[in-house]
Formats: structure tokens, sequence, C-alpha cells
């Protein structure tokens, strides 16, 4: 069965980094909303695995970022964020069966800059993550067979925030926030004008989960043939987070 590692939000996610919303999540709603996406990764068939909240790591739900894979390759990261690095150790010591190989100082990475689509994997340059992180993740996706396309980031965090991947050649994209021609050979819906930076998607394996607070964008996806599954998560966008980053997913065939 396919594995997804989710992690618990400890009381102190009121802290987690907000750099752009301006203001603090709401913690029981917040895990409300977590435990709501838990259910819909169960129901499409996941195996999901909880990891234990860390009071010490405001940010420790958004587990994408401490750990990538490639193919059957786990990668640790170095995030990006000096208050996240001690995040990545108890993330690694909960997933088995995978070679490991690590992004080492002085390169930072952060998971929500990597998105691997066929073939290829699109880094984001960004704040979190370093030309120096992303040289070594080319690295360990060159001995994989996966070619590194590093697409420079402005205005939002990572890669992912604004660019969302929706299958293996599709993505929706906030205007501006990426050279769209780094993404030649994707398919590419536009995030709906009215509903700039409110959505995020996360592809599951019979549904793409999408935010309640874009249904314009939602609707676009759906148009395009995919079956949706919207879900609330305003708490998780207010601490800047999105739907990829609350899980690291176990790719399908990665143990075969
Ligand atoms: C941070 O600033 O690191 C967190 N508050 C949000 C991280 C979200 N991660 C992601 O989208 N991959």
């Amino acid at each position: 069965m396919q594995r997804a590692w989710t992690r618990d939000i400890p009381d102190s996610f009121t802290h987690a980094i907000t750099g752009s919303r301006g203001r603090r999540p709401d913690v029981a709603l917040a895990r409300h909303q977590h435990s709501d996406y838990r259910g819909r990764l169960a129901d499409s068939g996941l195996d999901v695995i909880s990891l234990s909240a860390e009071e010490a790591q405001p940010d420790c739900v958004f587990i994408e970022d401490a750990a990538v894979f490639l193919r059957d390759l786990l990668v640790a990261t170095r995030p990006g964020a000096p208050a996240r690095l001690a995040e990545v150790q108890s993330v690694l010591a909960a997933i088995d069966g995978h070679p490991l190989a690590t992004i080492e100082d002085p390169g930072t990475l952060d998971g929500g800059d990597v998105m691997v689509m066929g073939g290829r994997v699109f880094v984001g340059l960004s704040e979190r993550s370093n030309s120096d992180g992303i040289g070594q993740l080319k690295l360990f996706a060159a001995d994989r067979g996966l070619e590194t396309v590093v697409v420079e980031v402005s205005g939002v965090l990572h890669l992912k925030s604004g660019v969302l991947p929706i299958d293996a050649e599709t993505v929706v994209v906030t205007p501006g926030t990426v050279d769209e021609g780094r993404l030649a050979g994707l398919r590419v819906i536009h995030e709906h004008p009215a509903e700039r930076h409110g959505f995020s998607a996360l592809p599951l394996p019979d549904r793409v989960l999408v935010t309640t607070s874009a249904p314009q964008t939602a609707g676009l996806v759906a148009e395009a043939g995919f079956e949706v599954d919207p879900i609330g998560v305003s708490e998780i966008l207010a601490a800047d987070g999105g739907l990829t980053c609350m899980s690291l997913i176990e790719p399908k065939h990665a143990q075969e």
C-alpha cells in the first residue's frame, strides 16, 4: 500500500513562521482541518502514518519540507529557515525501506521547492532553497535518471506556492511567480485572477484535493477533466502552507 506520512500540529503552531498573511493561525481549527485532510488521504487509498508533533518545532506539520522522494531515493533536506532544521531527523527516523541521501551545509533545500513530474524534477530557487542545495539535489536526481529544471521563484515562499501539480503533466500556476518558459512541455492552467494565492492542490490516487478558498480555479481544474475534492484549510494557508506540504507521499512504484 502506498504510504503517506503526516505530522501532528503542536500548540506552538500559533507561532509558526508567517511571512505574508499577517494573522496567527487558530490551533484548534487547524487541528480540525488537519484531521479532515488525513481522512481524505485515507479515503483515497493511502496508508496514512501520523507522526507526533514536537512543541519546539512550530512548523513541523509541514512535513514535505523535511524530506523528498526521487523515485525510490529518500533525500533528507536542509530547510532554509534555521528554526526548521531540527525537523528533519524525526521525520527520517519514521521512514524505513528507502536508500537515503542528504543535503549538506552550505546547501539549503525545502521540499516545497521540489516538484517531480514524469522524468523531470523542477526545483525552485527561492528564499529557502539555494544554488548549492539545488546542485546537490541535481546530482541525486541524475543518479535516478531524472533531469533537473531550476525555476526561479518570486513573490511566494516556495515553488509549490505558485506552481501546483495536478497530475504528472499538468500544473496550476499563479501568474508572475515563475518564468513559465521553464515549464515547457507541461500543461498550464492559470489561477483565476480573482483568487490570487488562494489556490492549492494535492493530486491523490483517485482525485485532486483543492482548497475551498479558490472555487473558480477549482472549476477550471474540473473543466480540464479532473475529479476535484474541495477542502477548507484556512488556518494552514494563514501559516503560509498549502495542501502539498502537510504530507510526504511515497511514490507509487518506489519499492517495486
Ligand atoms: C514556513 O514558513 O516554513 C511555514 N510557515 C510554511 C511552510 C509551508 N511549506 C510548504 O508549502 N511546502
